[in-house]
């Protein structure tokens, strides 16, 4: 049986919208309100946070508090990576998505020989560079800097030196080396994807499953195509940023989108892929409960993240 291990990133430095590190908290909120005795039952454990700096200047406009970014994302690898060497199953609250990053250069470390599969449920692609993105949030850019894809030929932007070597050491947390490749990348549920995001998810040839597509074909045939791709991977991570669901059900998150999935659409999803032996990592992000009415987000996220670790732990 999996030994789960929680480990907390209450930081929303990568963010644009603010609130996010709270996400973890509304979460344990949740929690105690349904009287679940969960984080009695799985101690976490906390990666500092670098949250002072944003009531500093946000630096560089392409990559905003890139500096504390990267320091996050360095604990963050260093817990994921001690996680793994204890030999227990790593489950990450986080603020916002950049600490993502961390997550998969943890993985990487602990495991550098193998190859690494990540399934991205999120409404977003987080697949831009310090030159392409128009809002300089990291939490967008989670997926480039893994990847070590500058995406060049789409530039509007030139970063400045600094901002740039700060880029280089964020892509080469935990090694030098890009963490992840794009064949081994599967979105779920993208759909509010800029043109230099499209331009490399179409020139990658990475796999998007679409709302309507998972709709019509059911989960379980999402799951085996997915699975049967990703089937020359060893290992498998699992990053849920819960803005992947409907603005209808909350809007408890920094960048809701339109035509997102239910709860219990994404609740069905989850609780099936973690029942997969190869699943390594899974990861929540991006609740915001500053956002919120009554806590819904976190109530959603906290009943996602209980039907994980039963199926986690298939008790
Ligand atoms: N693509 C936008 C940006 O780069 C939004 C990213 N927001 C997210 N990503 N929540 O998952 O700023
Ligand atoms: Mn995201
Ligand atoms: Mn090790
Ligand atoms: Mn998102």
């Amino acid at each position: 049986m999996r030994e789960i291990q929680l480990i907390e990133v209450k930081s929303e430095l990568g963010a644009g919208t603010r609130g996010a590190s709270m996400g973890v908290d509304a979460i344990k909120t949740a929690a105690l309100d349904f009287g679940s005795r969960f984080f009695k039952q799985y101690p976490s454990v906390e990666v500092p946070n670098e949250n002072h700096l944003l009531f500093e200047s946000s630096g560089s406009p392409y990559a905003k508090r890139i500096s504390g970014v990267l320091t996050v994302c360095e604990r963050v690898a260093d817990e994921v990576h001690k996680t793994f060497d204890l030999k227990k199953f790593p489950v990450i609250l986080a603020g916002d998505h950049s600490s993502a990053i961390g997550t998969m250069a943890g993985i990487h470390k602990a495991y550098p020989k193998k190859r690494l599969g990540v399934i991205w449920v999120d409404a977003h692609a987080d697949i831009h560079s310090p030159y392409t993105s128009t809002s300089g949030n990291l939490h967008g850019m989670s997926i480039s800097a893994s990847l070590d894809e500058d995406n060049l030929t789409q530039k509007v932007n030139q970063p400045d030196q600094e901002t740039l070597n700060y880029w280089f050491q964020l892509k080469n947390v935990g090694a030098i080396a890009p963490k992840i490749v794009s064949r081994d990348l599967v979105y779920i549920g993208a759909r509010d994807i800029e043109p230099p995001e499209l331009y490399l998810l179409n020139k990658k040839k990475i796999k998007n499953i679409s709302v309507s597509s998972f709709r019509k074909l059911g989960v379980e045939r999402v799951l085996t195509d997915v699975m049967s791709y990703l089937d020359q991977c060893d290992m498998i991570y699992v990053s849920f940023d819960v803005d992947c669901m409907d603005p209808s059900i909350s809007r408890g998150t920094g960048t809701p989108v339109q035509n997102g999935f239910t709860e219990r659409e994404i609740g069905n999803l989850i609780a099936r892929l973690c029942g997969y032996p190869k699943i390594c990592c899974f990861e929540i992000v991006e609740v915001n409960p500053t956002l919120d009415t009554e806590n819904l987000m976190a109530e959603n996220a906290f009943e996602i993240l209980v039907r994980a670790i039963n199926a986690l732990t298939n008790d």
